[in-house]
């Protein structure tokens, strides 16, 4: 939508009495900050009344259907709108004069500080974080529908720049493709050739060599010949292959476009070794799915690694080059681990040549290890010291220096950016679920939640760390910058205020070509359809049964009445935002859902003695407390975690019952469990607030719900079930759609040759575009200092 301010006012002044009455109805909520539903509600109110048709349809209605916020205190009335994905400005009215200005990003803030600190707070002068005097070193993407394809337009701007600057261009490639060494042998170019112009007659040469061989004859027939002309190993396993590699660099040499340098890049042999940063949580392969802040990034762990791993290895095979990728997920050493082996340094990753855990312990101030596990929330004042320790573990068990250093989640962020920054090295980012958008105005009111989520810390280490990053992995589109009607996950990043700490003016644009959508999948090997009977699990199906069904199973709560009705299946994390209790109610309260279908939950603990997180707990009582309201114990089954094998056969278990799954969060930021589910062949339905938006479609692969509307969802899923009983074939289409659907669109293969690509491709660019943002970096490390350290510090004092 085009924002036209004149218009705008020229509206406001002819029709001062019904914009009037309509701010005038806003004042007397006395609300300060009105959310876009908030907004939406009170003028669908004020249209449907006397003098709404005014409004209706005007130029000031089209400016609140995309208003994300309104902060109020008369007379005055400020908006944040958001005309367009990503872009956002702001305005206000002043209800006396009817004077609409546009004000700066910093004026609304401020304005947003005075309504929680009380006036006068607002004028005082906090530190203002912006990120854009810095300048760009890449170009922002122009169009929203790029967003997330960062490293196509990236690719292709500067390869046009390589092009306009031809020689010294072809001389930097050059230069480039000497700098490859593997186990201390030189790969690709001989750093001797330096000269763009000798390396175009030694391919010309090297051509020559190749063309009295047979494509498929090995290189190793050839590579003394080839030494000889200052090309060494890495071109290809064959003749074909290396004569393809140096075609390509030929056409390189005389005209770069995008797509021969990203075919050219896919076989240069960049990436040998890699770390994956994960901190917080019990890391580990088995015992440890559903303790408390273990759960889908685990998942999303150990599957990349696997596909990383042999992606790595394959492609090295195809480039001639004998080694064995190696790949550390560098993790917390907790030594007081339970039945897990989170106490062990060192662990190899099942189904992998030479991947592993390696664990580093958090040590106090003093230096003694912590020996027990930490919340998320409070990790922060270990995380520095954490990292050099696993800095120089890293580099003693590689025994060199990793190629891609990759975070996970806040924390595994900032680790990665302190030890890539340290070593140099290309560094990706992926965030999993950002904290800062699960909860209502985290940073608006961001001391009420200090005491436990410290948010100061948190928000600042995603602020650094994003804007380290090299390349940033998303799972969605909608995770970078939301859709048309809100804002995205990333995009809250943009500008916001936590008042008293820092007021981010410019944290990081959307359409910055850093981001890319890289979606992962389900482990092939454990999730596939119910319908492939060979590959099922049989052995596992009594104890399934007793799950389900058996009376009186430890440790499990309700025993079914009809146990041939299908099955209703949800299974998460016993958190808050998962919303489990929530689903309990909805179904509860729903009687023709509760005739059609039984309703099973996998999650968490049934008895609140058996957990140790305060979240956990409270729902754990509120579960019991819903069971007892709604008199659930004959419609409901309650059973606590599983792991992921027995999962997936859960998942074709409860298929083979013609059942669904729910997966009912108030906010999910991707959904493992809902592609999993899916690619079982179990119709789904899922929140229709993050991650599962985009992977479901609406009708065709399952189903979306709205938690906010609990009943209207139960129908929904009440509708499915009875419709299915008449019209079985509905139950198939569907199940269809949703394996149709992951196959096409979240595979791990497609997951790992892509990060591989970006991996290149980022790194390439650093080096060609000889990237020092020094400015850049002096900035961040200032604001770690003096911000993020002492608050992380704060943490340890405020609890001693
Ligand atoms: N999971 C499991 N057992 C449980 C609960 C969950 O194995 O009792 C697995 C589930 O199969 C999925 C992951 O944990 O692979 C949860 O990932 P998701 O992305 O759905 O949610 P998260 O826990 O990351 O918020
Ligand atoms: C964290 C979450 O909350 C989930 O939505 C994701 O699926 C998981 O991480 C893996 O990225």
């Amino acid at each position: 939508m085009m924002l036209d301010l004149a218009a705008l006012q020229t509206f406001v002044d002819a029709n001062r009495a019904s914009v009037y009455q309509l701010l005038h109805r806003c004042f007397v909520l006395e609300k300060p900050f009105l959310l876009r539903s908030e907004l939406a509600g009170e003028r669908n109110e004020f249209i449907a009344g006397p003098g709404g048709d005014t409004i209706a349809g005007s130029t000031l209605d089209a400016t609140l259907s995309v208003s994300q916020e309104a902060a109020l205190q008369a007379p005055w009335f400020y908006l944040a709108v958001r005309p367009s994905i990503g872009r956002w400005r702001y305005l206000r009215i002043n209800a006396e004069t009817m004077q609409l200005d546009e004000v700066s990003v910093s004026q609304y803030l401020r304005f947003k500080e005075s309504l929680v600190d009380g006036p006068g707070f607002g004028d005082s002068w906090p530190l203002e974080i912006d990120f854009d005097p810095f300048g760009h070193p890449f170009p922002r993407l122009k169009e929203a529908r790029s967003i997330g394809r960062g490293v196509e337009v990236l690719n292709r701007h500067l390869s046009g720049k390589l092009l306009a600057d031809a020689e010294n261009g072809a001389h930097r490639l050059v230069r480039f493709l000497s700098l490859h060494t593997c186990d201390g042998q030189q790969l690709m170019l001989d750093p001797g050739m330096n000269e763009a112009q000798a390396v175009r007659r030694a391919v010309r040469g090297a051509l020559e060599i190749l063309s009295n061989l047979a494509n498929d004859d090995p290189f190793t027939a050839v590579a003394t010949e080839l030494r000889g002309v200052g090309f060494e190993p890495g071109w290809g396993n064959t003749v074909g292959r290396a004569r393809e590699s140096l075609e390509l660099l030929q056409d390189l040499l005389q005209a770069p476009d995008p797509d021969t340098l990203a075919k050219f890049l896919a076989r240069v042999p960049m990436v040998f070794n890699v770390v994956i940063l994960s901190p917080h949580g019990y890391f580990a392969q088995s015992n440890v799915m559903g303790l408390p802040d273990t759960g889908g990034q685990i998942v999303y762990i150990l599957d990349q690694v696997r596909a990383l791993e042999y992606e790595i290895r394959a492609r090295l095979s195809e480039q001639g080059v004998k080694y064995e990728p190696q790949i550390l997920v560098v993790t917390r050493l907790i030594p007081e681990a339970g039945n897990t082996t989170c106490n062990e340094q060192l662990e190899s990753i099942s189904g992998t040549e030479k991947a592993r855990i390696l664990r580093v312990p958090f040590r106090t101030e003093t230096g003694e290890i912590v020996p027990e596990w930490i919340s998320r929330f409070d990790v922060w004042p270990y995380i520095e010291r954490f990292s050099l320790e696993a800095e120089r573990e890293i580099l003693a068990e590689l025994r060199t220096r990793p190629d891609l250093v990759v975070g996970n989640y806040s924390d595994g962020n900032l680790a990665a950016a302190i030890i890539g920054e340290r070593l140099r090295v290309t560094k990706c980012t992926i965030a999993h679920a950002l904290e800062k958008t699960k909860y209502l105005m985290s940073d608006l009111y961001w001391r009420d939640n200090e005491p436990q989520y410290h948010f100061s810390c948190q928000f600042t280490a995603d602020l650094i760390a994003m804007n380290t990053a090299d390349f940033v992995i998303t799972s969605t589109y909608q995770e970078i910058a939301g859709t048309s009607e809100s804002a995205g996950q990333y995009e809250s990043y943009h500008a916001y205020t936590m008042p008293g700490l820092h007021r981010v003016v410019d944290g990081i644009d959307v359409y910055d070509p850093r981001f890319n959508i890289v979606s992962p999948g389900a482990d092939p090997e454990i999730y596939f359809p119910y319908y492939e009977t060979d590959r099922r699990l049989t052995g596992l199906h009594p104890e399934l049964e007793a799950k389900l069904f058996e009376a009186g199973l430890p440790g499990t709560r309700g025993q079914l009445r009809g146990p041939d009705k299908p099955v209703l299946f949800s299974m998460a994390r016993l958190d808050r935002v998962k919303n489990l209790t929530g689903l309990a109610e909805w179904f509860g309260r729903n009687s023709r859902l509760r005739r059609a279908a039984n309703l099973f939950l996998v999650a968490g603990f049934v008895d609140s003695e058996a957990s140790s997180d305060d979240e956990e707990i409270a729902e754990i009582n509120r579960m019991h407390e819903l069971m007892d309201r709604y008199e659930l114990d004959g419609d409901m089954r309650w059973v606590p975690h599983v792991d992921r094998v027995v999962g997936s056969e859960l998942y074709r278990f409860v298929a083979d019952r013609r059942g669904a799954f729910i997966q009912p969060a108030l906010f999910e930021a991707f959904g493992l469990t809902v592609v999993e589910a899916m690619v079982c062949g179990l119709p789904t339905f899922a929140t229709c607030f993050g991650g599962p938006l985009e992977i479901i479609e609406h009708g065709l692969s399952g189903f979306h719900i709205d938690p906010n509307h609990g009943d209207r969802s139960a129908d929904l899923m009440a509708d499915f079930f009875e419709r299915c009983a008449s019209e079985p074939e509905h139950w198939t289409t569907i199940s269809q759609g949703g394996v149709d659907r992951v196959n096409s669109r979240y595979t791990w293969k497609a997951y790992a040759e892509r990060m591989m690509t970006l991996a290149r491709i980022y790194g390439f660019w650093k080096y060609m575009t000889n990237l020092e943002q020094a400015e850049t970096r002096r900035y961040l490390e200032m604001l770690y200092a003096l911000q993020f350290r002492p608050q992380a510090q704060a943490i340890l004092e405020n609890t001693d």
